[in-house]
């Protein structure tokens, strides 16, 4: 297994990894960029991103060293039937509210836009669990230097937690987050 390979694509319980290794969860809206910028970060082209938002329909591992960052699926756009999207959505649900291997968060976000409900139920989820959250405020490339340091402040008012700027495009800011994973003990992104 090679850093970044897709080591499980899980949907059921008994499909999730039962190593014991520390968990890096993405999460946030589709099309915000989690696949791009879980790229970026593994400095290579293994999470598929979606010309059509919403496809991605089970949990994914890929292990960096001796842990994984986890892509989760985006809400706010799942396509498919409902029985599906049912299914899909209580596995999400039942692995963030049981897991016990999550070590951290980062909660990826358009910098362009405000988080609505489902971002600030996921900071509560993170302050409710214990796990340090970190927010991604990416496609800063879209924005002036000025308006992307305002969308910055105005995104930690709302979100009162830690918020980086970044660009899954470009790669800037992408320090400030391999450095708090540093901090967590997890090396080698
Ligand atoms: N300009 C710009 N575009 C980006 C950036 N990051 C992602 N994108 C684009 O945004 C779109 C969605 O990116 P994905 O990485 O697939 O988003 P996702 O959050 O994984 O989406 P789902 O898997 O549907 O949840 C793609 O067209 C990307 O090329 C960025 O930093 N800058
Ligand atoms: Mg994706």
């Amino acid at each position: 297994m090679n850093r970044g390979d897709l080591a499980y694509s899980a949907l059921d319980d008994r499909e999730l990894p039962t190593d014991g290794w520390p968990e890096v969860v993405l999460m946030g809206r589709s099309n915000s960029g989690k696949s791009s910028l879980l790229n970026a970060l593994l400095n290579r082209k293994t999470a598929r991103v979606s010309a059509h938002p919403g496809h991605t329909r089970r949990i994914h591992f890929y292990q960096v060293k001796q842990w994984y960052l986890v892509d989760l699926p985006g809400f706010g756009y799942a396509v498919g039937d409902l029985a599906d999207k049912e299914r899909f959505s209580r596995a999400v649900d039942r692995y963030l509210k049981t897991r016990q291997t999550i070590v951290g968060g980062i909660l990826i976000q358009d910098v362009r836009r405000n988080p609505e409900a489902e971002e600030l139920m996921l900071r509560d989820w993170a302050q409710d669990r214990g796990v340090p959250l970190l927010v991604a405020a990416n496609k800063a490339d879209k924005l002036s230097k000025t308006a992307a340091g305002e969308r910055l402040d105005a995104l930690g008012v709302q979100y009162r937690v830690p918020v980086v700027l970044v660009s899954a495009r470009t790669k800037s800011g992408l320090a400030s987050i391999r450095d708090t994973l540093s901090g967590l003990g997890l090396g080698g992104l």
